[in-house]
């Protein structure tokens, strides 16, 4: 029987940056499926995950973290659930570039909260050096009037550090019990 005590997963829309932030931190070549964009590039994106990511990352007492990574498409839910089941953590990543950015977050929070009500729940903001008009506490303030009260930080998924400060947060939220709490 695998052990899904140490399941973390990304879910984001195209681009949000789930297969760079699950190489970022991988201790071992991540497993996905990359094929070249059907649609227009975005902003010189040349590939796309058709499946999921997964790798694995040793935490700092030796636990083992398995990450998967899936796409945040309504088209694709019938992923989420075999996915969340009994996922710890999940985090949901954001392109800043997005203007649907608030509206994806909200809906992806609302759906993976039902899929994994005892998960743990973070917010990362990817490409937001390229929107220099983002303000991270105007995001999160936003959330929280949709009823999501939640860690929300700024992340450059292609800098481990900063995607391992995530996990982290994530991690020690789990301690403190902090599921998706209302607003
Ligand atoms: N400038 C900038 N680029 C970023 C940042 N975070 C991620 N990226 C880039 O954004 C792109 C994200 O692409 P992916 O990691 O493929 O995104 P994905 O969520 O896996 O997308 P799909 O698999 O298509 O659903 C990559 O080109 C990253 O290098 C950031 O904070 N700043
Ligand atoms: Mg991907």
């Amino acid at each position: 029987m695998d052990n899904y005590q140490n399941k973390l997963v990304f879910v984001g829309h195209v681009g949000a940056g789930k297969t760079t932030a699950i190489r970022s931190i991988s201790d071992v070549p991540p497993v996905s499926t990359e094929m070249p964009m059907s649609s227009e590039q975005i902003d010189g994106k040349l590939t796309t995950t058709v499946a999921l990511d997964y790798s694995t990352v040793e935490l700092d007492d030796g636990e083992l973290l398995h990450i998967y990574g899936v796409p945040g498409q309504k088209y694709l839910d019938f992923m989420w659930p075999m996915v969340c089941h009994g996922a710890m953590g999940i985090i949901v990543l954001v392109n800043a570039c997005s203007p649907q950015k608030l509206t994806y977050a909200a809906l992806m929070l609302e759906e993976f909260s039902k899929l994994a009500p005892h998960a743990s729940f973070a917010v990362g903001v990817t490409r937001s050096d390229l929107v220099p008009s983002f303000r991270l506490d105007a995001f999160r303030n936003d959330l929280i009037t949709k009823g999501f009260r939640l860690p929300v930080v700024k992340v450059d998924a292609r800098e481990p550090e900063q995607v391992d400060f995530l996990v982290k947060i994530l991690l020690s939220s789990r301690f403190v019990g902090s599921q998706i709490a209302s607003a």
